[in-house]
């Protein structure tokens, strides 16, 4: 492919001199020791575990940036329709397992880095998680990008290069604190585009006039111009030579230069700092998750994003000759979340102000092109920006709104006669004072496709905060297409040793791209070498996360307990503090008995992982009550072994990995209607996890998939929500759980510390109307773990439950989930190389 581009005479020493990657051991170990020497400017006398981990990857990197080139080229020559995801969040983890494992070579690897004195898991261990994401919105991301390689689509994600990722979280005195995650130090899985760069511009005035055809023309003039560069990161497929790419943008100042003038007139520090606040706008990932703060440099940072991936789209678009009316033939591109929302004006603004394409064939193709990821109902996450400050930055985008907005209500009011309420519900206005753009809004009217991420979400977004919207353009433009993971991390490369024993089961590693074929397990159910050699994996997992707990927070904590999981971000919404009020009723049972008594009962370990925004006061309340507890219970010489509680500090995806393969039940126990899908709850239970849960997001499918009996399911459902918290707030008669009263009296009493210190988070139950149903559910909360211990107890039952759970989770599969937005969203074909 590449020949064509040659001139015939020097192809033949362009061809001598290919590039070809290594095939075996032997070329693995001179790559990697060619970097230690030349890359690195290292001798063997002085190559520590962080500089075999930098060889290594560079070595991993020059493989596949062969197959990253070729695929390229291909796409390219191809002309197929691509698939452009964008999403201000990728939560990408460790590169360089992932890239061994799809490429097929972490033997080779592995046996490589034995001659040379290192053991493979310690160099994985060196590299610094890539963690420019909150939780699941921007893990989800990430595995979409590899089942998209993985499934040879012609795919692009764009995004953002923040120089600081999501902070590391300390645990200081039981309170977090923030550090800042300065990853980018030694980054050898991004490749610097110097010349592949976008002037962005903001603020400024729009000036109308008209063209020398009489037609009205509207230019946006002055204002300030930052310049955004492209970083690439090569994305492998697993078991194919598909590698895409992901561009990451990072701002600078235009000039890329100091402003002279300034500088001539002295003026040094003032011209440095213009540099600073232009390099600003890509230095920070905003630490929230479900919440929006409207903050002006996150909005700068969404224009920035999308106007520079837009220009990047149209140029490669502009480089086939086709006209305008095929771009959606050849674009889809998909907005996870209303965060690049913005893309739809800008593409209408490129296409009528400088393209010259009349407004309503420019909205066609623009509607056609995109399709909006809806990814939560909760009113604090909805994102709005206040019509003053998008006015200040991007004058233009603002009148393109409003005349995307007047067009729209013009046609409801057509549909709709007489109807003025219906026309303020669903404006993009809200008129408010300051007046505000609702995000969701326009990127429904912008989009060919609206959808939800799991089952009940998708249904919770058409009949309540969308409703209007389906009564506007029927039921076809709003769907479902549940979330999903891709096996190849969280099985195969989470959990070796599982994955290596299903594939002796299975007939090989053919359920690792066609996730079904774990159903295959269900016939060795009752084979009791499988069965032992099941349960031996999960205890070697847990005897490992015992070892990190022992080494890092010095709890010894015993593996043949019942570990009880949750990890995730910390929000009122997903009810830790309910899980710990649990604990806090475990420990008062168990000192209540008799020791006798206490001899009988199951022992626990609950485990807690997440990070807290730095802004959600709430939130960190929650971590302190849990630490408390946590040093109360852990030192209490009666309880033993009987409960231990481990808040593990800093939960990533390299801490997923470990420690979703060491659970035993999981806990996934939002109010009912809240947790759009949940993700880890499929990693859980493709880990041989059992699961805890409410009525919500996939833990529905998941409980549909694999049989009621294999999940633990409690709380009041998702259509009684509303009912009750109108009782909470007007109804005489609620009282507070009473198991939950006594756990509020032991707080109170100062058994965890000061009682000041959780005030707010048992008032917000029993005094401010306790939104999030803690209490309702609290009762059928501790039932249910009653019921846990018990299956527990019954060694042989958990173990069958475990396999079956497993057998039954194919359709959790990023592969599934990426397939239907492809033929049900995008309308893209795959596109494979001869291997
Ligand atoms: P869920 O919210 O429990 O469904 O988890 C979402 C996924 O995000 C997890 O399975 C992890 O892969 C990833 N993740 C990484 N860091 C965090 C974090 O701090 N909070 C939540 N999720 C995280
Ligand atoms: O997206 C995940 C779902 O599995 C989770 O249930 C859902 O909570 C999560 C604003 C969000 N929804 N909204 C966000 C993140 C950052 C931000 O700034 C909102 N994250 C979710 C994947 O579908």
């Amino acid at each position: 492919i590449v020949e064509a581009s040659i001139p015939e005479p020097q192809r033949e020493t362009w061809r001598k001199h290919q590039a070809k990657p290594f095939a075996d051991k032997d070329g693995f170990q001179r790559e990697l020791v060619r970097h230690v020497e030349t890359t690195l400017a290292r001798s063997m006398f002085n190559c520590d575990e962080s500089a075999a981990y930098s060889a290594c990857a560079l070595a991993f990197r020059d493989r596949l940036v062969y197959d990253w080139n070729r695929t390229q080229q291909r796409q390219t020559l191809a002309d197929a329709k691509r698939v452009y995801y964008l999403s201000l969040e990728f939560l990408m983890g460790r590169a360089l397992d992932n890239a061994m494992l799809n490429i097929g070579q972490k033997d080779i690897a592995k046996a490589g880095l034995a001659e040379l004195g290192f053991r493979i898991e310690d160099v994985i261990e060196q590299e610094n998680d890539a963690a420019l994401g909150n939780g699941g919105l921007g893990r989800l991301a990430a595995c979409f990008l590899d089942s998209l390689a993985t499934l040879n689509y012609p795919a692009w994600g764009y995004g953002l290069r923040y120089r600081y990722g999501i902070f590391k979280q300390e645990i200081i005195d039981g309170y977090q604190v923030e550090v800042p995650d300065y990853w980018l130090d030694f980054n050898p899985w991004e490749f610097p585009r110097h010349d592949v760069t976008v002037d962005i511009q903001f603020y400024g005035h729009v000036v109308k006039t008209t063209d020398e055809n009489g037609r009205v023309v509207h230019r946006w003039e002055g204002g300030e111009t930052v310049k955004a560069v492209a970083y690439d990161v090569p994305i492998p497929g697993y078991g194919t030579s598909t590698t895409n790419n992901l561009r990451l943008w990072s701002s600078k100042a235009a000039s890329g230069e100091f402003d002279f003038q300034k500088f001539n007139n002295g003026d040094y520090e003032s011209s440095v700092a213009d540099q600073q606040r232009a390099e600003t706008i890509s230095a920070v990932l905003y630490p929230n998750d479900n919440l929006d703060r409207g903050k002006e440099l996150r909005l700068k940072q969404q224009y920035f994003w999308v106007a520079a991936s837009l220009y990047d789209i149209v140029r490669r678009f502009k480089k086939s000759k086709r006209p305008w009316k095929e771009f959606p033939d050849q674009v889809a591109i998909q907005l996870n979340d209303t965060h690049p929302t913005l893309a739809i004006v800008e593409l209408q603004r490129i296409l009528v102000d400088i393209e010259g394409l009349g407004w309503d064939e420019a909205w066609d193709i623009v509607t056609r092109t995109f399709g909006y990821t809806n990814h939560t109902v909760l009113p604090e996450a909805l994102e709005k920006w206040s019509v003053p400050l998008v006015q200040h930055l991007l004058p233009r985008h603002l009148q393109i709104i409003y005349d995307i907005n007047l067009f729209f209500l013009q046609s409801v009011e057509r549909q709709f006669p007489n109807d003025r309420d219906l026309l303020r519900r669903v404006s993009i206005i809200e008129e408010t004072n300051p007046k505000m753009i609702r995000m969701a809004h326009l990127a429904i009217v912008g989009s060919h496709k609206v959808n939800g991420v799991a089952e009940l979400h998708s249904d919770l977004i058409k009949t309540t905060i969308f409703k209007d919207f389906v009564d506007i353009y029927g039921p076809d433009k709003f769907t479902n297409v549940t979330n999903g993971i891709t096996p190849r991390r969280w099985l195969h490369q989470a959990n070796p040793r599982l994955s290596e024993l299903i594939a002796s089961k299975t007939g090989g590693y053919g359920f690792l791209t066609d996730l079904t074929q774990l159903n295959k397990l269900e016939l060795h159910v009752n084979d009791a070498d499988f069965r032992r050699e099941w349960a031996e994996i999960k205890f070697n997992n847990k005897v490992r996360l015992a070892k990190y707990i022992k080494d890092t927070l010095g709890i010894a904590v015993n593996p043949n307990a019942l570990f009880d999981v949750q990890v995730k971000r910390i929000h009122e919404y997903k009810r830790q503090q309910m899980n710990i009020f649990g604990a806090i009723h475990r420990y008062l049972t168990l000192k209540e008995m008799t020791p006798e008594e206490r001899a009988k009962q199951q022992p626990r370990v609950s485990i807690f992982g997440g990070k807290a925004a730095p802004g959600y006061w709430m939130a960190k309340q929650i971590i302190h009550l849990i630490n408390a507890v946590g040093e109360v219970v852990n030192n209490d010489k009666e309880i033993g072994d009987l409960l231990k509680v481990v808040f593990i500090p800093d939960y990533n995806v390299s801490k997923a990995e470990m420690i979703i393969p060491a659970s035993d039940i999981s806990e996934h126990i939002s109010t009912a209607g809240t947790e759009a899908s949940g993700t880890s709850n499929m990693k859980f239970v493709l880990n041989g996890g059992l699961i805890i849960g409410t009525c919500d997001g996939a833990n529905i499918e998941i409980t549909r998939e694999i049989g009621d009996e294999n999940i633990f399911l409690f709380g009041n459902l998702a259509e009684n929500v509303e009912d009750l918290r109108h009782a909470h707030t007007y109804g005489g008669d609620w009282t507070l759980d009473p198991s939950l009263a006594r756990v509020f009296e032991e707080i109170e009493r100062g058994t965890f510390g000061n009682p000041q210190d959780f005030a707010a988070i048992i008032s917000a139950v029993r005094d401010h109307g306790d939104y999030y149903l803690v209490s309702d559910d609290f009762h059928s909360y501790l039932e249910t773990h009653k019921l846990v211990d018990e299956a527990y107890r019954d060694k042989e039952g958990w173990t069958t439950k475990s396999i079956l759970s497993v057998a039954r989770m194919g359709f959790f599969s990023s592969d599934r989930c990426i397939n239907e937005y492809a033929e049900g969203i995008w309308n893209i074909e795959p596109l494979k190389g001869e291997e």
